[in-house]
């Protein structure tokens, strides 16, 4: 496995130099954050986030995340002007080395949840989705001062409501169409660039306010991976995404689809799961719900040898920064997903 870690830019209070530092690894993760959603980003901001990253000691090869314009997911008429700039990302990227790139289709929201900053008993904080205060937020009311974490501040709650009516009338099997559309026009072009194309499970894996959300499960999985069967078209392979419905079997889905050859990108995080919601937990397996080891051994099983970053951190130690994102439980999850691997390797030889 190639071990990462996300990286929010130059604006990121987290230096490359700090990152390096984390034993093992071997490339960041990050993207292009000075262009609007839908359009070409520059090959100067490509080259010098790659002269910085290279320059710090570490590979510049995942992009995470390539957002998709909701004209593309809605199926409106302009999204094919958005899907050619899609592609020339997809071009300019790998002419600068970049090998995988991670995105999602999920309609507005992006990963959803209700607290950035839960206490947990050990006095760290972190992230948690709880049904109750989902329930109480309607995106629909414009009155309503209400808003979720992860939701995309560049919407006016107007706008936001005029985007989740539309998704309001679309069923499953038109998010479906449109995310096959999308991928018979994007997959081949990563193909002739050998790019790998990963999607990102929905976060969390159910509907929310009435809209559409298909990455779900592994039967939604293997539909996805058939739209177009091409190993460029494949899985960031979200284990806390994935892990929120105790419905998945997470173990046998990593050892399935590595197998496949279809995971390029793992995102290794441990959640508890509570009814009908979860709390984001340090990464050791007995911290939370999930069987770090097992899903770990399942992966190395399947062969994988893709890209792993530890996910979302609680916040310990006194940092402060942006939720899920800051360095030492991120640096922590590292430490013991190396462990991990090199217990499983080990125990092969
Ligand atoms: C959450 C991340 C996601 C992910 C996107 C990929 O912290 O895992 O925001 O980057 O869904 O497009």
């Amino acid at each position: 496995m190639k071990l990462s870690f996300r990286w929010y830019g130059e604006n990121d209070k987290i230096s490359l130099e700090y990152i390096r530092q984390i034993p093992n690894m071997y490339s960041v993760v990050t993207a292009v954050y000075d262009t609007p959603v839908g359009e070409v980003w520059s090959r100067e901001s490509i080259a010098r986030l790659k002269k910085l990253t290279e320059d710090a000691g570490l590979a510049f090869e995942v992009i995470e995340s390539l957002p998709v314009h909701e004209d593309i997911k809605l199926g409106k008429e302009t999204r094919d002007r958005y899907i050619e700039n899609y592609c020339e990302n997809i071009r300019r990227l790998s002419e600068a080395g970049i090998k995988c790139i991670c995105y999602n289709f999920m309609p507005v929201f992006d990963w959803t949840r209700t607290q950035l900053d839960h206490v947990l008993p050990d006095g760290s904080t972190s992230l948690v989705y709880y049904k109750e205060q989902v329930d109480a937020v309607n995106p629909m009311n414009s009155d309503s001062d209400l808003t979720l974490p992860g939701w995309d501040a560049s919407y006016t709650r107007e706008e936001l409501s005029t985007v989740v009516a539309e998704y309001n009338k679309m069923t499953e099997e038109q998010l479906w169409d449109n995310l096959k559309y999308f991928l018979e026009r994007v997959i081949p072009v990563a193909a002739e660039c050998d790019v790998n194309m990963a999607i990102h499970e929905d976060d969390p894996c159910w509907s929310i306010f009435g809209i559409p959300r298909i990455i779900t499960d592994e039967k939604n999985l293997d539909r996805f991976l058939s739209l177009v069967d091409d190993p460029h078209n494949g899985l960031t392979f979200c284990i806390g995404s994935l892990g929120c419905s105790g419905k998945n079997d997470v173990v046998k889905m990593a050892y399935k689809y590595a197998k496949m050859g279809r995971i390029h990108f793992a995102h290794l995080r441990n959640i508890q799961l509570l009814d009908g919601g979860f709390e984001e937990r340090a990464h050791y397996s007995p911290c939370g719900s999930l069987d770090m080891f097992e899903i770990v051994k399942a992966l190395h099983k399947g062969g994988f040898t893709g890209y792993v970053r530890p996910d979302h951190g609680r916040m310990i130690w006194g940092e402060t920064g942006r939720a899920g994102y800051g360095l030492f439980d991120r640096a922590l999850g590292a430490a013991y997903i190396n462990g991990l691997f090199e217990a499983v390797e080990k125990m092969d030889k």
